[in-house]
């Protein structure tokens, strides 16, 4: 019963936070967006493609959280864009706290769009709410199409779900159609979009929906 109140109390306080960060993401009418999948599924390099298309319209900084090193952090800076590295030292996820934390370090007022990249889990960030106002998660083609049966969560609560690494296709038994009736059932409202940052696939449509989400927020 202890337990379960402290963790109450954890959650609440953190949701709270979470709100706080919205507000001032609000405040400055910056869009972000909370990046989430499993290690290696592709957040980084589709960031890094994301950026090379956008960053001549607009200003964009990007959060990267991992377990542990700043490789990614580093990746993004090459690219000319602000990043700054929060290492969890072993927590599954961010947490609002993190969030706001980085966000302090950004000049937001110089800033249209924030990418947060979450530690690569597909379980405990989904339940975690940091404060952005879209969520969105990769799911690889390796990875397999059974993935919404085993992790509901993190695509009921994602906004758009990207299918990664489509080069890997042809290589493959993953059922874009079966995944897409899944993922339909679960969030019938979300976007799916297949994509391969290789080759390119999918990039267009990605970026629209993002201009489309900027809109919202100015
Ligand atoms: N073939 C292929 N490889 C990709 C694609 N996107 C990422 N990768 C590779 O997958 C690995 C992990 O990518 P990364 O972006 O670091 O994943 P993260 O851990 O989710 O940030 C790297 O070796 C990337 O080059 C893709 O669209 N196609
Ligand atoms: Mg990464």
């Amino acid at each position: 019963m202890m337990k379960v109140t402290v963790l109450q109390n954890i959650m609440n306080a953190n949701d709270q936070l979470a709100a706080e960060n919205l507000k001032l993401l609000d405040k400055y009418k910056i869009l972000s967006i909370n990046i989430m999948s499993s290690p290696g599924a592709g957040k980084t390099t589709l960031l890094l493609e994301t950026i090379k298309r956008l960053k001549d319209k607009m200003r964009i900084a990007v959060i990267e959280a991992d377990i542990a090193s700043s490789i990614d952090a580093d990746k993004i800076n090459r690219e000319g864009v602000p990043a700054i590295q929060i290492n969890t030292g072993g927590q599954c996820h961010i947490d609002a706290n993190m969030v706001k934390s980085a966000l302090d370090r950004l000049p937001l007022k110089d800033l249209d769009l924030i990418f947060v990249e979450n530690v690569g889990n597909l379980i405990c960030p989904a339940d975690f709410k940091i404060g952005t106002h879209k969520n969105v998660m990769l799911l690889s083609v390796p990875e397999g199409h059974d993935k919404p049966y085993k992790y509901p969560l993190i695509f009921t609560t994602s906004e758009a779900v990207i299918i990664s690494k489509m080069d890997y296709l042809p290589l493959s038994d993953f059922d874009v159609k079966v995944f897409k009736e899944v993922v339909t059932g679960l969030n019938p409202g979300a976007r799916i979009l297949p994509m391969s940052a290789r080759s390119g696939e999918g990039m267009e449509d990605w970026i629209m929906w993002l201009e489309a989400q900027l809109k919202q927020v100015n």
